[in-house]
């Protein structure tokens, strides 16, 4: 990689709430034209026109990034938000997780969140500094990434960012339930199982919505997942087949 690369990130709040983000990593020849889109999808946003906007651009060294290959995608279908919860509670089984109704539970507490949960599956213990914000998985994007940014594309970002959350080693697994009111599909992810789409995981019209990392290890392993989510660089290879899926 011998191409000059940049993080950009943009946040933008209505009236104090946050309505948009997006973050991405391109090479300098695209800047321009991708913050010209994350501008527009900030200021026509569906929640709000927004009246504060934080772009922030920072030179990436190609030399810190790891390349990965996207997750396999599989997707259950549904006919509502129990089936689903219960087609999440067999992912963490299969996954090896015995107290999978407890950690359900906690979904809740992540709700308003603007990071994740890092839960520790066996001792049940928040493993965030500070819980209010949670751990933010930041510095990713699709690697050779053609499509426009105007609009949020959920299902791409998401791969995106479980496929780098999956691949820590003290990480087993992801839930996710999207906190967009219109848009009712979440996953879990794992490296085992891969990403698995669950078609409804909440009432359509609901705003509640959020992530727990789910963690194995001691204090000093958790340091250094929260390094690495936050701060390791990433750029995933998604198939043609499976970016067009949302
Ligand atoms: C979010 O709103 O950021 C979460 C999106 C979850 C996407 C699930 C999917 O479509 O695969």
């Amino acid at each position: 990689m011998n191409q000059k690369l940049y993080s950009v990130k943009m946040r933008a709040n209505c009236k104090e709430q946050h309505i948009s983000g997006a973050e991405k990593i391109i090479a300098e020849e695209n800047l321009e034209n991708i913050c010209g889109q994350l501008l527009e999808r900030a200021l026509h946003h569906a929640k709000g026109e927004a009246d504060f906007i934080n772009l922030k651009i920072e030179k990436v060294d190609p030399e810190e990034m790891l390349v990965l290959n996207a997750l396999p995608v599989t997707t259950i279908s549904v006919k509502d938000a129990k089936e689903g919860h219960q087609k999440l509670k067999e992912c963490l089984k299969q996954e090896g997780v015995n107290n999978a109704e407890s950690i359900l539970d906690r979904l809740k507490d992540t709700y308003g969140m603007r990071g994740a949960m890092l839960l520790n599956v066996d001792t049940m213990e928040r493993m965030e500094p500070n819980m209010e914000r949670g751990i933010r998985a930041t510095y990713m994007d699709v690697a050779d990434d053609k499509d426009d940014r105007k609009e949020k594309n959920h299902f791409k970002e998401a791969l995106v960012l479980a496929t780098k959350v999956a691949h820590q080693k003290n990480i087993i697994g992801e839930l996710c339930i999207s906190d967009d009111p219109d848009y009712v599909t979440g996953y879990f992810a794992s490296k085992k199982l891969g990403y698995v789409r669950i078609t409804n995981l909440k009432e359509m019209g609901c705003k509640d919505g959020g992530r727990i990392f789910l963690f194995r290890g001691n204090r000093e392993e958790a340091k250094e997942c929260i390094q690495y989510l936050e701060q390791q660089k990433v750029l995933v290879n998604i198939k043609k087949t499976e970016r067009e899926q949302e």
